[in-house]
């Protein structure tokens, strides 16, 4: 199985600011405990953090016939995007999306994502772990 591991906008500031919400582990940290929680399971990775909404997009295209399942923190577009969805409904995978923190606990405009329409599995709150039980939920 081959996963992609894609995060959004300002996740590269994981660890450097807001570690009250988001913790103090960076993005880089976060990607290496990924990284050997696949590996553990035989489960192949590749990773995006992008800024630019076109990237992620072109992204998930060409992860259509190579990659069994997409592992997406949409960061403050799963709030906003409908063309973030649509892309992932071209997805042929498996979709799970992950958010550090609980998005039902935060400001009303966190509470709805249009990713979670499309994705097999939503986890939300469990902070870092999240994206290692979404790398479980999928090579189970
Ligand atoms: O809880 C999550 O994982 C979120 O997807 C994070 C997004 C937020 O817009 C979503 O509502 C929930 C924000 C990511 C920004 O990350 C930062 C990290 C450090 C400093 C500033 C922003």
């Amino acid at each position: 199985m081959n996963v992609l591991i894609l995060n959004g906008p300002n996740l590269n500031l994981l660890g450097k600011r807001e570690p009250d919400i988001y913790g103090h582990e960076t993005l880089a940290d976060i990607e290496n405990a990924i990284r050997h929680r696949a590996f553990d399971k035989g489960v192949g990775t590749d990773f995006l953090q992008t800024n630019h909404e076109g990237v992620m997009l072109d992204r998930i295209h060409e992860a259509r016939g190579r990659f069994d399942a997409i592992v997406i923190n949409p960061a403050a577009w799963s709030h906003t995007s409908v063309a973030l969805l649509d892309a992932l409904k071209a997805f042929e995978g498996q979709v799970v999306e992950v958010h550090l923190s609980n998005i039902h606990t935060r400001e009303a405009f966190r509470h709805h994502s249009y990713v979670s329409a499309r994705a097999e599995a939503v986890i939300a709150g469990m902070g870092s772990f999240g994206y290692l039980a979404a790398i479980d939920f999928l090579a189970r």
